[in-house]
């Protein structure tokens, strides 16, 4: 099954049309690192299947690629041949398997039961835990009582509560709502003290706990019912390529964009993963990172309440952020004049499914200046006008949706942004301001946003691992701290302060606040040199280091650790992909990040990996009702030392002919 890339993508600039179409006859594998294909996936279940390893009945929680070690990833050149080979976690008459297959030499390679192993939520379990829930006899006597109808029941992940007597149960708990059709249920009326517990391996409802009434809002509630008289009329405002895109897309997907190149995969569980980010600096591309990815995102809620205090969801690991990848709207999501791609993921049974339109790369235009002066002699402005390509895509869990981006400039910058958007969860009451009595009471663990509709406090982490390769592999970790010092001897100005900077020598968790005064940090490559016989490295410049809260023993974050600090620094090891471990659905302890550093191997000029934690806690307001607007956090990673001068001046768009100016 060696393949070589033998034909390069056709790419139809759409300029009229909304969108840049792909054409939609790519198979591949054109690259190594290509996902999966359909028929790739369908043949590791046939080798599977026929060695006896798996059946009809088996699940395939996760069946994806895995790599060809990173040494022959980085040295491959296209044209040559290359091995393919998947990663397998399956469900066979309940007991989770591993499996490699080895999709050139056609067999499988291994073959390990992992029997305390819960992966991920699968969609039969989802289905199962709702009809089961809504079947059973207690759950519609609760329902009636409530005189309650259009309800709508949506599976949750459990977490895991030593001590709660569901321990080793694969089991989801599931809150339900009654809604207008009209309405987003997510949006409308949370059934309050009413939750079930279903054990989703033997289908069983394990408990239907009703713990009394509470009112609901009187009225069905969400934007598409309580919209007010719209406001003025606004004319439209665009980002249009009127001559075409600068994106170039080749093989399944290639991107090249000014001086970046970079390799793209959609993922089932991480959503994107980026590899082999280049710039060419002159005639040389120089690596900037392996690999770049979301790689778990932890949200735990603040609410002490049973039917809320579980709620301490790992996204990626529970969920998926591929699977639950949302269809991107022209002109809402992205720009239309973007490129829209459809990606196609494993499913649970073995198959595939494709989302269309789930990706999206754009330019924009910023409006604001790359770089500009005014020479006053001249009576001139020079300048450039920013521009930057945008590779999107957006995630649905539930009542949240999460943009994630990365943001390529001219510049050298890379900008990580997660945007979170969607619905806050939100609980019925029976406040409808804070005059009501009620309201002290209702008001403790979260904000009164709408009447008679509290949204509880909470926290979003999301978990990147940013495998650096700044000019190689060889990578180390320093920090600079600002040191304030004395001008000795001086009689006028007296202080001043100067940069210290420190290199570690071992992994582990490196900063706990981001944001405190005066340090920095960057990733080295301390065997080459610049034009001005400096260390090239990438500065890790952060604005949002919220770090979690919880006590350290308590079952969440024992689950989540990564959350505890917003930097990490691991040794590269294959394998160490995940922040809260393989296995984070139900798990009760951390296998991730934690347990990787745990080992304390050199970074000191080894193949380094940042992990960094984009945290912030989300007190709600009456703004996010009835939907919240997308809510911005973002890192960047910048050159420091890395080019000989600003690189964008390198850069060299195209200007439009003025419009309207006099
Ligand atoms: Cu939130």
């Amino acid at each position: 099954m060696m393949r070589q890339l033998l034909r390069t993508l056709i790419i139809t600039l759409g300029l009229a049309a909304p969108g840049l179409a792909l054409a939609a006859d790519q198979k591949g594998p054109f690259h190594p690192l290509d996902a999966l294909t359909p028929d790739e996936i369908a043949g590791t279940v046939k080798l599977l299947t026929a060695a006896g390893d798996a059946d009809a009945d088996t699940v395939y929680p996760a069946i994806t690629l895995k790599p060809a070690a990173k040494e022959a990833m980085r040295a491959w050149t296209p044209g040559t041949p290359f091995t393919r080979a998947a990663f397998v976690v399956l469900r066979r008459n309940l007991v989770t398997y591993e499996a490699l297959v080895d999709l050139t030499a056609n067999k499988v390679t291994s073959y390990t039961p992992k029997p305390n192993a819960q992966p991920a939520i699968m969609d039969y379990e989802w289905i199962k835990a709702r009809d089961n829930l809504m079947a059973d006899q207690r759950f519609k006597d609760a329902i009636a009582k409530r005189g309650l109808k259009n309800v709508f029941c949506t599976p949750n992940s459990a977490g895991a509560f030593p001590g709660d007597g569901l321990e080793g149960k694969r089991v989801l708990k599931v809150p339900c709502f009654t809604h207008d059709e009209a309405a987003s249920p997510y949006a409308a009326r949370p059934i309050e003290g009413l939750m079930g517990i279903v054990d989703t391996d033997s289908g069983e409802v394990l408990s239907v706990i009703d713990s009394g009434i509470t009112g609901l809002p009187s009225m069905p509630q969400g934007y598409g019912k309580s919209l007010p008289q719209p406001g003025p009329a606004l004319k439209p405002i665009a980002i249009v390529a009127p001559q075409g895109s600068n994106i170039t897309l080749s093989g399944n997907l290639d991107v090249k964009w000014a001086n970046w190149s970079m390799h793209l995969r959609p993922d089932k569980r991480a959503g994107l993963i980026v590899n082999l980010v280049r710039f060419n600096d002159g005639a040389k591309a120089r690596d900037v990172a392996y690999q770049m990815n979301l790689s778990e995102v932890f949200v735990p809620y603040m609410d002490p309440n049973p039917e809320w205090s579980y709620r301490t969801f790992l996204d990626a690991g529970e969920f998926g952020l591929g699977y639950m990848i949302s269809s991107l709207k022209p002109g809402t999501d992205c720009p239309e004049a973007s490129y829209f791609i459809d990606l196609t993921f494993p499913n649970d049974v073995g198959g595939t499914f494709t989302r269309p339109k789930a990706l999206c790369l754009f330019e924009r235009a910023t409006g604001d200046p790359g770089w500009r002066h005014y020479e006053s002699g001249a009576k001139r402005v020079d300048g450039i006008a920013q521009t930057e390509m945008v590779i999107r895509h957006i995630t649905t869990l539930g009542n949240y949706d999460y943009a994630v981006d990365y943001v390529f400039s001219p510049q050298g910058n890379i900008t990580m942004r997660v945007g979170a958007t969607g619905f806050d969860a939100i609980k019925s009451t029976a406040a409808k301001s804070l005059a009501d009595p009620a309201a002290a009471e209702v008001t403790k663990y979260g904000s009164l946003i709408a009447p008679y509709t509290v949204a509880p406090n909470h926290e979003h982490y999301f978990s990147f691992r940013l495998d650096l390769d700044v000019d190689g592999p060889k990578n180390a970790l320093v920090r600079d701290t600002i040191v304030p010092g004395k001008i000795e001897g001086s009689k006028t100005r007296t202080s001043l302060w100067t940069v210290k900077t420190d290199r570690y020598a071992a992994e582990g968790p490196i900063a706990e606040d981001h944001e405190s005064a005066g340090e920095g940090w960057r990733v080295i490559n301390p065997n080459e040199k610049n034009g001005l016989g400096e260390t090239p490295s990438y500065w890790i410049d952060a604005h949002h280091g919220a770090t979690a809260v919880m006590d350290a023993a308590d079952p969440p974050q024992r689950r989540a650790g990564f959350s505890a600090y917003t930097l990490w620094a691991s040794r590269y090891a294959e394998g160490e992909d995940w922040s809260a471990g393989l296995y984070p659905n139900l798990s009760t302890k951390d296998e991730g990040l934690p347990a990787y550093v745990a080992q304390k191997r050199s970074i000191n000029n080894e193949d380094l990996v940042i992990w960094y934690t984009m945290g912030f806690r989300h007190v709600p307001r009456p703004e996010d009702f009835p939907i919240l607007p997308t809510f911005w956090h973002e890192m960047t990673l910048r050159p420091a030392f890395f080019f000989d001068r600003d690189p964008s001046m390198t850069f060299n768009p195209g200007s439009l002919p003025p419009q309207g100016q006099n």
